[in-house]
């Protein structure tokens, strides 16, 4: 990849949105032609071509075919949902915003209200702000990818954090418009008008919100879709769904999905934080020069492409000699290593020990909604001093350590830990977030940055700290940050086979039909076939009984749970025509799965 052009054609940037690219996939499962050799790129090539596939977001609108970020209706919207929620921050009693979502979606619906009713508390005005993530609070932290697929589970938790309210607005993520947990929340407050207001945040346009028969419901998340359209134009319901074009690696909606769920939400509650706080009118340019910031801080961000490259290399050669990579945070950054760190589970099948954050003040400093966790298991082992008494002993060169704090952290705590980590290896990192001309600040960073094999140091522009979305702008840039070096290791270790992750886990129906696309891709055998090769995998054998293959996609799913490497399996069986032991013995002698199933494909 050397040598690679990354001014990249208008045509190349926008291929994914030609009629006849991947037409019967929606724009979240489409795969993105921009990385489509990320498998076998350098790092500094895998972090440019993040860059590159980053900034779709905030690329303009073309014709008429999908709205973006920046789109005036998707502008307007927000102004609407902002107003919505300066009214019930002004009367907060007997009303509420609630964000719901599973996986990745949940957890920023967690980070997002958990940093804007800290912002309420600190003005003494009354929390207004609930989360709800799919599979509860342990999902905060580790990968239930199942209770996705159920949708009256969304409604019992919706009943039960809404109980006595006669206002509240509800917010459902849902990055492919597909989760039947989300699309029963909002089936519900369809239902229930007089005290609901639905939202829904995605990034399908309507017509592609999954249509699939939800299992004893009467709606499919795409019904769903077209009573908010109905409703929305008298403004009982709202619908937030610009593209921002198809994930670097095809369906991590963690990616792209979760960046831009972070910004369209942060720009409505801070409209409406500023109008209820300093009498700021919520206005078109001011939800636009917002939006803009977080167009800034991509730019911020990605201007230190060797910084970043660094980081993917050394967690790569870790995850390579089958080690580690921590994430030591501070605050609110912390969070984002933890949800990094958790993510790496369901996206490429890694262990819950090769990637793992650990935050300051551990539960103390998270505040979930059901406290600490620590007694459902060793991953949920979050403070630093976890870190230090399970994980620092056994420490080697080839783990990588991170730390990411930003100025206004406690810099002689910060300079403790980086010593007692480089007591054990020289492999110690830092991503530091300072404001520009801090001096006093550096002094003390010069001692930290000593102890760094590399410092990737971001500054901020004083500006930022003025309009108050600093905070903001350093969790988006962290996140950019890990994201690159979760996903850059991962693809360095071999993981991924052209921009699909193959050893995905089939543990709900989106994963399941995922799982049966992406065979018949790689395959070019019939969808039957391929569907039957995944169930060999999945229930382990060579011949399909008659309950097996009439038994629902949830019992395959649920069944799933405890097999491993299924879809790679199912591809070699597909490629070879071997039994499943054979399968089996070929993958056990090439662990890295790009490799076991090159020579039949190359
Ligand atoms: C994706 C992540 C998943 C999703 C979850 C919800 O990278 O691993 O956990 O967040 O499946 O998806 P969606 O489309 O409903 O937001």
């Amino acid at each position: 990849m050397a040598g690679l052009d990354w001014t990249y054609g208008v045509s190349t940037l926008r291929q994914w949105e030609s009629a006849d690219y991947e037409p019967s996939l929606p724009v979240s499962e489409k795969s993105n032609p921009l990385t489509c050799d990320i498998d076998r790129a350098s790092a500094y090539s895998i972090v440019k071509m993040l860059q590159v596939c980053d900034s779709q977001m905030f690329q303009k609108e073309a014709g008429t075919t999908y709205q973006r970020l920046l789109s005036d209706q998707v502008l307007k919207t927000l102004m609407e949902v902002a107003k919505r929620v300066e009214v019930i921050i002004k009367d907060p009693q007997e009303s509420c915003v609630v964000m719901s979502g599973c996986g990745t979606s949940g957890r920023l619906a967690f980070l997002i209200s958990s940093g804007f009713n800290k912002a309420l508390s600190q003005l003494n005005q009354s929390e207004v702000y609930s989360y709800i993530i799919a599979g509860g609070d342990r999902a905060l932290l580790s990968s239930q990818e199942a209770p996705e697929d159920d949708p009256r589970l969304g409604v019992l938790s919706l009943k039960k954090v809404c109980e006595g309210k006669k206002r509240v607005l509800f917010i459902g993520i849902s990055c492919g418009l597909s989760a039947p947990f989300v699309a029963g929340q909002l089936d519900f407050c369809l239902q229930h008008p007089e005290v609901y207001t639905p939202v829904l945040v995605g990034f399908n346009p309507a017509h592609q919100a999954r249509d699939e028969p939800i299992q004893d419901c009467t709606f499919t998340f795409h019904s769903v879709v077209q009573r908010m359209q109905e409703l929305a134009k008298s403004q009982k319901a709202f619908l937030i769904n610009p593209a921002v074009g198809p994930e670097a690696i095809s369906g991590s909606s963690r990616m792209k999905g979760g960046s831009a769920t972070k910004i369209l939400l942060e720009v409505a509650f801070s409209a409406a934080h500023a109008a209820t706080s300093s009498n700021t009118p919520i206005t078109h340019n001011g939800v636009l020069q917002h939006m803009m910031e977080y167009e800034r801080t991509l730019a911020v961000t990605y201007s230190q492409p060797d910084g970043i490259t660094t980081l993917v290399e050394a967690a790569g050669e870790s995850l390579r000699c089958s080690r580690h990579v921590y994430y030591l945070g501070w605050g609110s950054l912390a969070l984002l290593g933890l949800i990094d760190a958790s993510e790496c589970s369901p996206t490429f099948g890694a262990d819950y020990e090769d990637v793992r954050g650990f935050i300051r003040g551990g539960y103390r400093e998270l505040n979930n909604n059901d406290g600490p966790l620590t007694s459902l298991g060793p991953k949920f082992s979050i403070a630093h001093e976890d870190f230090l008494h399970l994980i620092l002993p056994c420490l080697t060169d080839t783990d990588t350590v991170l730390l990411i704090y930003t100025h206004s952290d406690d810099a002689t705590e910060v300079g403790n830990m980086a010593r007692r980590v480089r007591e054990k290896t020289p492999n110690l990192h830092a991503v530091y977030h300072q404001a520009d001309g801090d001096t006093a600040a550096s002094l003390q960073q010069d001692d930290i940055k000593k102890l760094c094999l590399s410092t990737l140091k971001i500054t901020w522009p004083q500006e930022a700290l003025v309009s108050g979305t600093l905070q903001h702008m350093r969790e988006l840039s962290t996140k950019l940050v890990l994201n690159a070096v979760s996903t850059g290791a991962h693809v360095l270790k071999g993981k991924i086979y052209q921009n699909h992750m193959i050893d995905l886990q089939v543990t709900n129906t989106k994963l399941y039909r995922r799982a049966t696309r992406l065979l018949q891709k790689l395959s070019t055998c019939p969808e039957e076939k391929c569907e039957e090769a995944l169930l060999k995998a999945i229930y382990r054998v060579d011949m399909l009984t008659l309950e097996m293959t009439s038994s629902d996609i949830t019992t395959h799913t649920c069944f799933a749970r405890n097999s491993t490497k299924v879809v790679p399996l199912a591809l070699v069986i597909l490629l070879t025509g071997w039994s499943l032991v054979e399968a089996e013995s070929h993958l056990k002698q090439q662990p890295i799965v790009r490799e076991a199933v090159a020579q039949w494909m190359w």
